[in-house]
């Protein structure tokens, strides 16, 4: 019999490119408060934040009333959002289940007065919808479950704690008692399911996750298996929760990522992305070839916050118009990003996802195939005049754009669509080197969504060959990732920039994180000026001159920046 590989049951998924993603469960009834408390960080982890003891949150079912669910109305608004599948949270770490489980009590029609089944009433509607029905499923963390991961227990002092060190036994025999009872009865109650999101995989060995891919596919061999199985296993991999991609990376990827703050409902959070940056991360997604899961985290009502609902319809209006451009795309042939925006392609497409439209000329540096062809998405009766010189590309466009967010210019080429495998500056434009784009020497590990890169000790480096247009003074700026949470992870370290015999160095890290910002944030930090002396192609690269010692995860460099100084 011919065993399904990966690539095969990618196929749809590649297509998709946007899903939504819903997380709901007996945290958005606590909505990110307990007892008067405020959770700090994302809602649906309140009873781990709060040590809330078991036996008190499993109280909060009683509660779980959502009248006003229609799971038709959801599976309508990933539609109309343009969104191909829908992943939601059959089990998060609280351990409640969603579904109706012959295996788990601790589920939605035993302990609440709803007593229907959700994941049911959605996988039909789904269907209905030509929506690809998934399910999340915290298969490691369980803070509700003997013998996983964060499983919470009273101390001698009267007080809880959650516990991630599990005698190996207990976790074996709570993935064999709950975890796979609960994905059988997913894989078989619930119709064809696109693929399974699992995550946090604490604790867990590389058998352990194997073994429950296996299992997955044994039941439905189309399912996907989601990257944070764990050890890397899983079918495609997932970036780090609203990690977008910098420069290029290789193989099948997924951003999860949120529309607020949370995942999970939380009443005090308003904190909600404009359409535009919505629009522009999903362009951003796309033209890495990566998949944007959206998150959306409806009440306890059962309904979708409706800010929510209002910028999903308006990223759908746009994909309405200029999906050609996204759905069944690939990532961009271009080693980097052009400064007005993003490139997709299809066949013998380049789409220029083009969010600063230009007066006059848009510029392509790169491009190796012979032009055939342009039209402007949305102006069918415009004429854009084509002009290939050198490495450049030049087009001719009208002077407004038909939208107002990212327009869309498709160019036919002759072939597939090739481009240089190096940085190319355009004009006095700045220089962005994301760490996905260079080449590494000596022991640097890729870590998140492996556009991060991390440095132990200074032997290493990371180079790029860059053309340059325009010598000159240059100020440097590097991105690392911070956590504000788990600050011991990072920490502040002296790097060195070199172009040429030039080079400047200065301490990069925590000390510029934003106090206001996010918990994972990428930092930019000041390096210092440099000149780049001469045109043409050139070697750009950065050293650690000294790294903290106190940062467990070392330097974790994203990438650095060069602009022209004013
Ligand atoms: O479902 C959403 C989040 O609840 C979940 N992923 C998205 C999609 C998630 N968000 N943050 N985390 C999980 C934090 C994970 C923290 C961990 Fe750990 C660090 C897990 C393992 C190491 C610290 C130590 C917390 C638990 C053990």
């Amino acid at each position: 019999m011919h065993k399904m590989t990966a690539e095969e049951r990618l196929q749809w998924w590649h297509e998709a490119r946007f899903g939504m993603f819903i997380h709901w469960g007996l945290y958005s009834i606590l909505a990110g408060e307990w007892k008067g408390q405020k959770v700090r960080g994302i809602g649906e982890w309140i009873m781990h934040n709060l040590k809330i003891p078991i036996a008190e949150y499993e109280q909060v079912a009683a509660q779980f009333n959502p009248v006003k669910f229609d799971a038709d109305a959801w599976a309508a608004l990933a539609l109309q959002a343009g969104m191909k599948y829908l992943v939601i949270t059959a089990k998060h770490h609280d351990g409640f289940c969603l579904f109706d489980s012959p295996s788990n009590p601790y589920n939605i029609v035993k302990q609440t007065p709803f007593k229907r089944d959700p994941m049911k009433e959605l996988a039909e509607a789904c269907n209905k919808r030509g929506i690809k029905m998934c399910f999340y499923y915290s298969q490691a963390q369980d803070w509700h479950a003997d013998g996983g991961a964060g499983h919470w227990e009273e101390e001698s002092d009267g007080k809880g704690w959650m516990h991630y060190q599990r005698p190996p036994e207990d976790f074996q025999r709570y993935l064999d008692r709950v975890v796979k009872p609960n994905i059988k009865e997913l894989l078989t109650n619930y119709g064809p399911i696109g693929l399974l999101w699992f995550d946090t995989p604490v604790g867990i060995t590389k058998e352990q996750s194997e073994d429950l891919r296996d299992y997955v596919h044994a039941l439905q061999p189309a399912c996907l298996v989601s990257g944070r199985v764990g050890h890397d296993v899983g079918d495609y991999g997932s970036l780090g929760d609203n990690e977008h991609p910098e420069g290029r990376v290789e193989g099948a990827w997924e951003t999860p990522a949120t529309l607020n703050n949370t995942w999970g409902f939380k009443k005090d959070d308003h904190n909600w992305k404009s359409v535009d940056e919505l629009i522009e991360l999903l362009v951003n997604c796309a033209s890495k070839g990566v998949n944007y899961l959206l998150n959306v985290g409806p009440t306890a009502e059962g309904v979708i916050p409706q800010p929510s609902v209002d910028l999903l319809k308006e990223v759908g209006a746009w994909l309405d118009r200029n999906g050609e451009a996204i759905y069944g795309s690939s990532a961009s042939p271009f080693y980097n990003d052009p400064v007005w925006g993003r490139v997709t392609t299809k066949d013998n497409m380049l789409y220029l996802l083009v969010k600063q439209w230009p007066a006059g000329t848009l510029n392509l540096y790169g491009l190796k195939n012979k032009v055939l062809s342009a039209r402007i998405v949305g102006l069918p009766d415009v004429e854009v005049g084509i002009q290939q010189a050198g490495d450049t590309l030049s087009l001719t466009v009208p002077a407004s754009a038909p939208e107002n967010t990212v327009s869309v210019i498709a160019v036919a080429v002759e072939g597939k669509p090739e481009a240089e495998a190096f940085v190319i500056q355009e004009g006095v434009a700045p220089i962005r080197l994301p760490v996905a784009l260079g080449t590494f020497k000596g022991e640097i590990t890729r870590h998140g969504g492996r556009g991060t890169a991390g440095w132990m000790d200074t032997s290493p480096s990371i180079s790029w060959q860059v053309r340059i247009k325009t010598p000159g003074e240059y100020d440097v700026v590097a991105i690392t990732r911070g956590n504000k949470v788990n600050d011991g992870w990072f920490g502040n370290h002296r790097i060195r920039v070199e172009a040429g015999r030039a080079s400047v160095s200065g301490v990069v890290g925590m000390q510029d994180l934003d106090p206001d910002g996010g918990s994972i944030q990428n930092i930019r930090s000041t390096v210092g000026r440099v000149r780049v002396g001469e045109t043409g192609d050139q070697i750009i690269q950065v050293v650690a001159e000294q790294i903290d010692p106190a940062a467990q995860r070392g330097l974790p460099l994203r990438g650095i920046e060069l602009t022209p100084s004013a």
